[in-house]
């Protein structure tokens, strides 16, 4: 029988899991992850990373085909002899601080249709000091791709993440990049899902595979595995550390309204767009857990408690530049009520009532936006990944947006993964034979709007000033 193994890692856990052509997942490895301080910055652990992974490999036994995905933006740059020049900085490290500032966002969006974030590549590349002695940049799954195979390439769809496609083209802007005075030699050859990435190094694991190219950019895999129906108008909100909340779409929307309303045009598998924004997402209560010494085990009775909590008691813009690096996030939101003159929350039950309440007020933002910006109608929205686990944020969130919300399935990133390995090897179809297969084979829940007020979600929106402060 065929076995494919997809490498999923996100910000805050990495697995390997293992499928066959029917989509019946086994998880063989699961492993925490998160920034680690190194010398005053904030890097990613990669080799403990790497050694997870041929960890969880080896505990998957011989497969046909592996494929790796993970979070965008961070990469690894490799000297003259191919080794690796520092660990990989964590994209909340505060050396891109002010960096954005610096280059105008009409030169870049018109080109790469990226939205703004202080950490995109393009912005780490110029505060990067090390590029005199560096051959080549590997994004983190391109890097890890490297150690298992030796084949150096750009997969695409995170390659877009970057601020240095050229999103009509699909291949590195060399006017961009001469432009911005970076040095063009250092980015690999694109490679597109689905072509060959190489071949497990002997040794390594006890046996080799193939190392297919799928869409390494997570949430690219994450929205190729949406269970929508074909023809279905739908949002998606890829929602885990980062909600990710907007449209799929055949071209790119490159205008001064899309600029302004700070939209991405992100590279998704065969063609599509990602045109969507990031909602700061289930970090907020992430880092709150941290604080008050809780884990996500913790999260039914704090959820439980937090339904019962009144309604709109307070609520912040979950994208302020203030909640992005670690640290007391309770603290900075019991800043942000007392600023705002909202009552501050005194229990954890109320705390995350706030952030979830802000986060349906984030994501209700981001598709609104990204169907007027668009044009292109939604009927229902489906919440994919970890977040699809909080009942109450996908029930808030199909009252906030008006719409149904289809929660599920948890792990869509490692299906889309897999999905795009298993076309690969000829035993599914079309990228619609995929979601139907997901559709038809994983557990989904329906969420209808309550009916709840809607002038309370308004007067809660005018509150933060969600639409217009941005
Ligand atoms: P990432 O890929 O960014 O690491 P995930 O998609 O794995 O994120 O989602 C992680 C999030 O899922 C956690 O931060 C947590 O809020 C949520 N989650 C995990 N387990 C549960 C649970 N049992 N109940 C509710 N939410 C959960
Ligand atoms: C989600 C994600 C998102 C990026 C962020 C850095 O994991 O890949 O799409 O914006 O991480």
């Amino acid at each position: 029988m065929t076995r494919f193994a997809a490498v999923d890692l996100g910000a805050s856990s990495g697995r390997v899991i293992v499928s066959d052509a029917s989509l019946t997942l086994t998880e063989v490895h699961r492993f925490p992850n998160g920034p680690v301080e190194r010398g005053g910055s904030l890097h990613w652990d990669i080799r403990g990373l790497f050694g997870q992974i041929v960890d969880g490999l080896r505990r998957a036994g011989p497969v046909d085909s592996i494929g790796i995905d993970s979070w965008a933006v961070d990469y690894g740059l490799l000297d003259s002899s191919g080794d690796l020049l520092g660990d990989p900085f964590h994209y909340r490290d505060s050396r891109t601080d002010g960096v954005m500032d610096g280059v105008p966002r009409e030169l870049l969006y018109g080109v790469s249709g990226l939205q703004f974030l202080p950490f995109n590549t393009v912005y780490q590349l110029l505060a990067d000091r090390r590029l005199d002695a560096a051959s080549v940049m590997l994004l983190v799954p391109d890097l890890l791709t490297y150690w298992l195979t030796g084949s150096v390439g750009a997969e695409v769809t995170n390659a877009s993440t970057t601020g240095l496609l050229d999103v009509r083209t699909r291949t590195w802007s060399s006017s961009l990049i001469a432009e911005l005075g970076l040095p063009a030699g250092i980015f690999p050859e694109i490679r597109r899902p689905g072509t060959a990435a190489g071949v497990v190094r002997p040794g390594l694991l006890g046996w080799s595979a193939p190392v297919t190219a799928v869409a390494s950019h997570d949430t690219a895999s994450a929205v190729a595995a949406v269970p929508a129906s074909p023809g279905s108008r739908f949002a998606y909100i890829s929602c885990g550390t980062w909600s990710l909340a907007g449209v799929e779409l055949a071209s790119p929307v490159l205008s001064p309204e899309s600029l302004a309303a700070n939209f991405t045009n992100e590279a998704g598998i065969d063609g599509t767009i990602r045109y969507l924004r990031n909602v700061m997402g289930l970090w907020l209560l992430q880092e709150s857990l941290r604080v008050w010494g809780l884990t996500n085990a913790d999260l039914g009775d704090l959820l439980r408690a937090a339904s019962a909590e009144p309604a709109f008691a307070s609520v912040v813009d979950p994208d302020l530049p203030a909640f992005l690096p670690p640290g007391d996030m309770p603290a900075r939101i019991a800043a942000e009520c007392a600023r705002t003159g909202q009552p501050v929350p005194s229990t954890p039950a109320a705390f995350v009532r706030c952030i979830l309440e802000s986060l349906a007020l984030g994501h209700r933002a981001a598709i609104r936006q990204a169907v007027e910006l668009s044009g292109q109608e939604v009927e229902v929205v489906h919440l994919v990944g970890g977040g699809s686990r909080n009942a109450l944020l996908c029930q808030l969130t199909a009252d906030a947006c008006g719409l149904p919300v289809v929660a599920g399935p948890v792990e869509a990133t490692a299906l889309g993964n897999l999905l795009v390995q298993a076309r690969t090897a000829g035993v599914v179809g079309s990228s619609s034979e995929m979601r139907a297969l997901v559709a038809s084979t994983q557990r989904l829940e329906r969420f209808e709007p309550s009916g709840s007020d809607a002038a309370a979600w308004e007067e809660a929106e005018a509150r933060i000033g969600l639409l217009c402060g941005r």
